[in-house]
């Protein structure tokens, strides 16, 4: 597995022959080839399976085989022939496989039996399904509470799966939903949900043909959302400006060549996918926001005295909209000085977004975790919306918000109630056709649910899918936390670290994946899943499951159910049966989804539909919330600046091109030209010079909190990178040691793995952290 290292520029496009090397590489190296390329013909296609991949939609037109050169890694990694067994754990202790890489983890494949983790041998030893499920029942029935559990969510889970899981949760009686959302798109969901009624983007596919303008803010299609580049691409060549608004130039956002367009292939061409590029400082982006609305107001002032054209779409704001005098004020008080210190960008910079954005009729703003991951992000994302009211962005075709999100089904688990701090319409429909007195007060998300592990307030822990002990922050801390507990269990389809930080009791549920063949007791099942446009539609399996013990999400949810409450407050066998059942039970108690059934059917699936996309606010006023927030006082949070001590530089966490999350499919960042490793940090070269160093030095990572606990990555290698200075940049998750638990959003809990006040220390070997080591 040991590939040659290697850093050097890449100055091709994205997509292109490159992109097809990954995909065939992937699919040869994959063990299965044949049978994966027949399952790949099938992703994202009527009677086919939803591409595990992101979560993306399609356009409803479109005929071409769509999958893209992550999604095809998505798939043959879950494909692969490769088998995690009841013998690989007889031959591997549990101590001997944490000191494996995550990448060797994954890599080893896909994990076959119910396993029980046996403290006396230190081996996962085979269980029957039957015990395994009557385990985790003892467990859960000898809590003092059922707020002693907690049930987390990766969000790959499917509708029909997702939906069982709240309601067996709730049914045992706690809203303790932590979920991958919370460390994600959780900014989006509140910022959104204030000011437009609905936690959701307004955004459709089509949309993205109409619009005169598109930005792109934090987020790096190239690598994460590769299906999205073809659109900005033709955005871009019939003259709509894309705008990019990212510290670090992401060679997606520059050029593209499709792979599945031969001719262009054949002559080599590519073409840009955007119009405007800026790179502002980290988490200076409400500044940024701040200031393109003070350029609009003084422009529409002007425009008001000399009887202009009007700047602001004032029929929109008077008939929709609430506050907007409140928000102006807020935007003359914040001074120009202060837009330009946290902004990063240049007064011209602003002013010449601000122009684009006024001169465009149609706008869309999208954007992803460089948004979302910071302390002040539900204001920024805030500072969006009030910028698109003020044209009537919101609502009207080729226009809208737009956050992308991850996980294939990540909005999906959401709406089917997968949600720590549910609304009241849920639990009231919940209560009404399931006729229990359903929990009420808050549950935990990711952040208190580790802090309730570590303080024993919990003790029992179960993840549908993910891998939580290295998706969440402050990584010795949180597995100490799993590690407090009487139980942890996994319902997984690859072996990762979280399996190997066990509990007192610990059991790897293995089950069958999205690409796979699903038959319950009235034949072969399908699934539905939600894309970021509200798009639901049905996913089919269609490979021959990888081991004839594996079980679907939802029969083992409906396992554990049964012999947690016996057939309380459904009969989970009649349940999972027949998975309409399950959509029958959605469509009675879920808003939308009505002939849920018949509606899914339709090729392409159906529109979930979105109030404030049809100008129908679900808010407070009735109307559309301008937001006047104040720029945060400071960037750096006082509780890393309280000691005195001043970060050498702020570091954000991503996501190379060859990783999904947690899972690492090689050790290449292609368009960063990383080769055969990831211990790595990129820093802008004058800044490297200016900290002592030079590029190519090896230097350890320290991050500064008032805490004193001293928070250290080993052994990274300088990379000179084009980027502003002060910042930092370097792989997750190797370096969610390095980000405290306690810091985390203002009102979200997400982490803020986009801004980690750092220093860099010379290196001490000794140090290097065998988990993350390559
Ligand atoms: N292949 C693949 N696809 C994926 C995933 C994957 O890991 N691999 N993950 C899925 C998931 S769960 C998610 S949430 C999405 C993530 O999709 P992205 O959000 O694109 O993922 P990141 O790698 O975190 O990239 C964040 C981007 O934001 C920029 N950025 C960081 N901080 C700031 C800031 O303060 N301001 C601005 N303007 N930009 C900033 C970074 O330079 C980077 O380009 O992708 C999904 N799709
Ligand atoms: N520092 C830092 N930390 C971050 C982020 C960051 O940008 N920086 N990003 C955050 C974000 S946006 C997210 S979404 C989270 C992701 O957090 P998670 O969703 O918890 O993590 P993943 O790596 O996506 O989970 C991978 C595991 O899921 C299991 N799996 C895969 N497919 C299936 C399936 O079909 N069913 C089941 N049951 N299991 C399956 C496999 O065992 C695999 O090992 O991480 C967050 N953490
Ligand atoms: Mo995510």
């Amino acid at each position: 597995m040991k590939q040659k290292e290697q850093i050097e520029q890449y100055s091709g496009p994205a997509g292109g022959w490159g992109a097809l090397k990954a995909v065939t590489k992937s699919w040869l190296g994959s063990d299965n080839a044949f049978r994966n390329l027949r399952a790949m013909l099938k992703t994202n296609q009527n009677g086919g399976f939803d591409c595990p991949g992101c979560a993306w939609g399609e356009s409803p037109e479109n005929g071409m085989v769509n999958f893209c050169e992550n999604g095809a890694k998505a798939v043959n990694w879950e494909a692969t022939s490769r088998l995690v067994d009841p013998e690989f754990f007889a031959q591997h202790s549990v101590s001997e496989l944490a000191k494996q890489t995550d990448y060797w983890l994954e890599y080893q494949g896909r994990l076959s039996h119910p396993m029980r983790y046996d403290a006396s041998s230190d081996h996962y030893v085979a269980i029957s399904w039957q015990e395994a499920f009557d385990l985790v029942a003892k467990h859960l029935n000898a809590l003092q509470s059922p707020d002693e559990a907690e049930f987390y969510t990766s969000g790959r889970a499917s509708n029909e799966a997702a939906y069982l899981y709240q309601l067996f949760v709730r049914a045992f009686g706690t809203n303790n939903f932590p979920d991958c959302s919370n460390m994600c798109h959780e900014a989006s969901a509140i910022g959104l949900f204030e000011t437009i009624g609905v936690g959701k983007g307004t955004v459709v596919f089509k949309d993205l043909e109409h619009a005169d303008a598109i930005f792109i803010i934090g987020q790096n299609p190239g690598t994460n959302h590769p299906r999205m580049l073809e659109p900005l691409r033709a955005a871009v060549k019939r003259g709509a400006q894309v705008v990019c608004l990212n510290p670090l130039k992401e060679r997606g956002l520059e050029r593209f060549q499709n792979p599945q367009l031969p001719i262009e292939m054949l002559r080599n061409g590519s073409k840009p996918t955007s119009s405007a590029y800026y790179h502002p400082a980290l988490g200076g982006d409400m500044a940024v926001f701040r200031g393109m609305a003070k350029f609009l107001l003084q422009w529409e002032r002007e425009a008001h005295a000399q009887g202009g054209e009007p700047v602001f779409d004032h029929e929109f704001i008077r008939q929709h909209t609430n506050g907007l005098d409140a928000y102006l004020a807020a935007v003359e008080q914040t001074s120009w000085l202060q837009i330009v210190e946290q902004s990063g960008l240049q007064l011209d910079e602003i002013e010449s977004l601000a122009h684009i954005y006024r001169h465009a009729d149609r706008v869309i703003m999208c954007w992803a975790m460089g948004l979302t991951q910071h302390r002040h992000s539900v204001v920024t994302i805030q500072e969006v919306v009030n910028l698109q009211l003020l044209r009537g962005n919101v609502g009207k075709p080729g226009a809208g918000l737009s956050p992308v999100r991850g996980h294939s089904n990540v909005q999906g688990d959401r709406t089917m109630g997968i949600n720590e701090k549910p609304p009241a319409f849920l639990l009231d429909a919940l209560e009404k056709r399931f006729q229990f007195k359903v929990p009420r007060s808050h549950g935990h998300n990711a952040v208190q649910a580790i802090q309730a592990m570590e303080e024993k307030r919990a003790k029992v822990f179960i993840g549908l899918g993910g891998n939580f002990a290295q998706a969440t922050p402050d990584t010795p801390r949180t597995h100490q936390a799993m590690r407090n507990c009487e139980l942890t269990v996994h319902i997984a389809t690859k072996l990762n670290r979280s399996h190997l930080v066990t509990g007192r009791d610990a059991l790897i549920l293995p089950c069958l994946g999205r690409t796979e063949i699903d038959v319950q007791a009235h034949g072969p099942q399908g699934v539905t899943v939600e894309d970021t446009f509200s798009m639901v539609h049905l996913s089919y399996g269609q490979l021959k499951p990888r081991s004839p013990h594996l079980r679907s999400e939802p029969a083992i949810l409906a396992g554990i159910a049964k012999a947690t409450l016996g057939n309380f407050p459904i009969d989970w066998d009649w349940a999972i049966a027949d998975y309409s059942r399950i959509r029958d039970l959605i469509e009675q108690t879920i808003p939308g989804f009505k002939d849920f059934n018949q509606r899914v059917q339709h090729p392409g699936g159906f529109y979930l539909g979105n109030a404030a996309a049809r100008c129908e606010w679900n808010t407070a006023s009735g109307k559309a919330q301008f937001s006047p927030s104040a720029l945060p006082a400071q960037l750096v949070n006082e509780h890393v600046t309280s000691r005195g001590d001043n970060p050498d530089l702020i570091l954000q966490t991503l996501r190379s091109h060859d990783q999904y999350n947690t899972t690492l499919y090689g050790l290449n960042d292609r368009y960063r030209g990383v080769f055969g490793r990831r211990d790595v940090v990129f820093v802008n070269q004058e800044e490297i010079r200016r900290l002592g160093y030079q590029a190519g030095d090896k230097v350890d990572l320290v991050s500064l909190w008032e805490d004193g606990v001293e928070r250290r990555v080993s052994g990274f290698e300088l990379v000179a990178y084009d980027m502003p200075a002060g910042q930092a940049a370097a792989y997750y998750p190797e370096t969610n040691p390095l980000v405290p638990l306690e810091s985390y959003g203002e009102r979200t809990f997400t982490p803020t793995s986009k801004f980690i006040a750092i220093k860099l220390k010379k290196a001490q070997p000794s140090e290097v952290i065998a988990t993350t080591a390559v």
